[in-house]
């Protein structure tokens, strides 16, 4: 999709920019705009975007009043993992793995699943590699009926990384997981809409206007409450039944000590809209 982020920009009263950094951040009423922003590459991982990026996620979540971020791409791809041009050196060598995905891509998992508050990617185009499993890690993902996810690992002898074989079987089961990352082909967003991987899709025009009608909601919700939400269905994954019963009582408990719940109920009952108190 020829996604055009600075008239997105204008649209959504940021104003337009010709910066090169390689990741753009808008502040908006409740939320913030992630936007990778390497669009020659289609957005691919350098260290420097890793670290603008890490710095970005660390002050959306310092700021109590950012309830929910949407992340995506500028220009016609969401992001194609790793840049490869810092994996290959003048001599022709690749480098030994391990440490990259120690430094960068699992922290940058971790704190997406951790963050108080929701997530939503907005696939915009291709999401190939770890750029595929970053907007997997998301909490709500909707693509561009244009969009696809590509686990390019096999192609290149890697094994899918930033929790891909982690996340893949349990969104989609393990036929189709085993078929996606051993063969590596592009899954178009309509399909992967309903394997269940994403959330829904989307037609291109439409997409950053639905993502973010979905940040907008996020910004009046109950935000503790949603945060909750987030490390319960986490949490599940290793718990059984009785574990996770558990684990209700126990959030629900900390669930009703916060004023959002009372609110719940008394505009319920007054029949208006809650007022939510944020992050508190
Ligand atoms: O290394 C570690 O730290 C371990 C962690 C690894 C994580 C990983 O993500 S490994 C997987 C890395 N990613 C890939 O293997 C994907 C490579 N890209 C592609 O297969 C294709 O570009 C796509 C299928 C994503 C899109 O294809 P297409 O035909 O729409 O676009 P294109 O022409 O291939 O790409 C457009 C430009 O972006 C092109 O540059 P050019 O020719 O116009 O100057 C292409 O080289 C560049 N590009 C795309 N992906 C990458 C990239 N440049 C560097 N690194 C990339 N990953």
């Amino acid at each position: 999709m020829a996604q055009a982020p600075y008239e997105l920009a204008l649209r959504y009263g940021a104003r337009p920019s010709m910066d090169e950094s390689p990741i753009l951040v808008q502040q908006q009423s409740g939320y913030r705009v992630i936007t990778l922003n390497r669009p020659q590459r289609l957005n691919a991982f350098t260290e420097a975007m890793h670290a603008a990026l890490r710095a970005a996620l660390a002050e959306a979540e310092a700021d109590t009043n950012c309830r929910a971020l949407l992340l995506t791409g500028a220009g016609r791809g969401f992001c194609a993992g790793q840049d490869l041009n810092d994996r290959l050196s003048q001599a022709g060598e690749t480098p030994v793995l391990g440490g990259a995905l120690e430094a960068y891509y699992n922290p940058l998992v971790r704190k997406l699943r951790a963050l108080p508050f929701p997530v939503v990617a907005a696939v915009n185009g291709v999401a190939a590699g770890a750029g595929c499993n970053i907007a997997l890690a998301c909490d709500i993902v909707i693509a561009a009926r244009s969009a696809s996810f590509i686990q390019s690992f096999a192609k290149i002898g890697l094994v899918p990384d930033s929790g891909g074989t982690w996340m893949l079987p349990r969104l989609v089961g393990p036929a189709r997981a085993r078929a996606l990352a051993l063969l590596a082909e592009p899954l178009p967003a309509t399909t992967a809409e309903a394997w269940g991987l994403i959330w829904k899709s989307y037609e291109d025009a439409i997409l950053m206007e639905e993502a973010h009608k979905l940040c907008a909601r996020f910004a009046v919700a109950p935000t503790a409450g949603l945060a909750l939400i987030k490390r319960a269905l986490d949490e599940s994954w290793d718990n059984d039944l009785d574990a996770q019963l558990d684990l209700e009582r126990e959030f629900q408990r900390e669930a009703s000590l916060n004023p959002d719940y009372a609110e719940g109920v008394r505009a319920f009952m007054e029949k208006r809209p809650p007022r939510f108190g944020g992050r508190r």
